[in-house]
């Protein structure tokens, strides 16, 4: 996806405490099952593949309901950002599997560590910019983006801590379409630029991607996309935890993910909210196994 990059190292996160529902934990295991490892090796693709362990369960500390699991969150986060780091500095695309959404906790904190100033793509239904006083749930993977641009709970902001945080002018959020009002109320405050899924019905999905890579990528060193699979319409992608109408279709997509291997702008990618237990078959593990292979320089032609 970006000719400067010599491998891939996949980091497949087994964890779930982050979102409200079980099952992602076992996202990562999914795609090796739905075929990615063959996938990557027909496409040449030079990895290296690690599982990160999931955290201890943490007993006997007190439970904040604005922050559901935080310890669990903290730990497994903690050792995420070391080892996307590691393979930022190593010369290697960071390609992160989750897992729930607030794993861009880590992965967003470990490239900070090494870029100086990153650009986000965010492709979501979400805008997971919820802070401890806006949170309608109380999850954590509704939270992971404002983390990111350093707001939140101290505990989260700090494991970014010798990092720094990310400009708001360098983020763009794809595919938009369930926000809470606190969220509404950042994006504008913060002047981050959203395109809802009206905007891609009036636009088309190839003008917001251009529109995406330059805003992500001028000024700024890195680019990493966050890929939430509730982002696309949960008629051909079941298998999530909260699925919302309206979403991208398949082409869209695709559409997406080609344009960002031919930009080669990207430097890392993470690809999260895959929940097995709730797909239909294989149906979104397969799904990811394309759109991952898209990204990855599949072509048609
Ligand atoms: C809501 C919250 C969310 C994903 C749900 C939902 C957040 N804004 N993110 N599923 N992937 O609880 O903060
Ligand atoms: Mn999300
Ligand atoms: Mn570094
Ligand atoms: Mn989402």
């Amino acid at each position: 996806t970006n000719h400067r990059f010599s491998q891939v190292s996949v980091f497949s996160v087994p964890f779930d405490r982050g979102a409200a529902r079980r099952g992602a934990a076992q996202g990562p295991e999914a795609l090796f099952r739905a075929g990615l490892a063959r996938k990557l090796e027909a496409l040449g693709v030079q990895y290296t593949a690690e599982r990160l362990a999931p955290p201890p369960h943490a007993k006997g500390t007190a439970h904040d309901g604005r922050l559901k699991n935080l310890p669990e969150v903290i730990a497994v986060n903690e050792a995420l950002a070391a080892r996307v780091h590691a393979a930022a500095e190593a010369g290697h695309f960071p390609l992160v599997l989750g897992g729930d959404h607030s794993l861009a906790i880590g992965t967003l904190a470990g490239l900070t560590r090494h870029y100086r100033r990153m650009g986000v793509i965010w492709v979501d239904a979400h805008s997971d910019l919820n802070t401890p006083d806006t949170t309608p749930s109380g999850n954590i993977h509704g939270m992971s983006l404002a983390v990111g641009l350093g707001k939140g709970d101290a505990r989260l902001t700090a494991i970014s801590c010798d990092g720094s945080s990310i400009s708001p002018e360098h983020v763009v959020l794809i595919g938009a379409r369930s926000l809470d009002q606190g969220e509404r109320e950042l994006i504008r405050r913060e002047g981050i630029t959203c395109y809802t899924m009206q905007d891609i019905d009036r636009l088309g999905m190839f003008r917001v991607m251009e529109e995406a890579i330059r805003i992500a990528s001028s000024g700024t060193d890195g680019v990493h996309l966050s890929f939430d699979i509730d982002s696309v319409d949960p008629s051909i992608a079941p298998g999530t935890g909260t699925p919302v109408p309206g979403g991208l279709s398949y082409r869209e997509a695709h559409l997406a993910l080609e344009t960002l291997h031919e930009a080669g702008i990207l430097s890392s990618a993470e690809f999260v909210e895959n929940n097995p237990l709730l797909d239909s078959g294989q149906r979104t593990s397969r799904l990811l196994v394309g759109l991952i292979s898209s990204l990855l320089g599949e072509r048609i032609l």
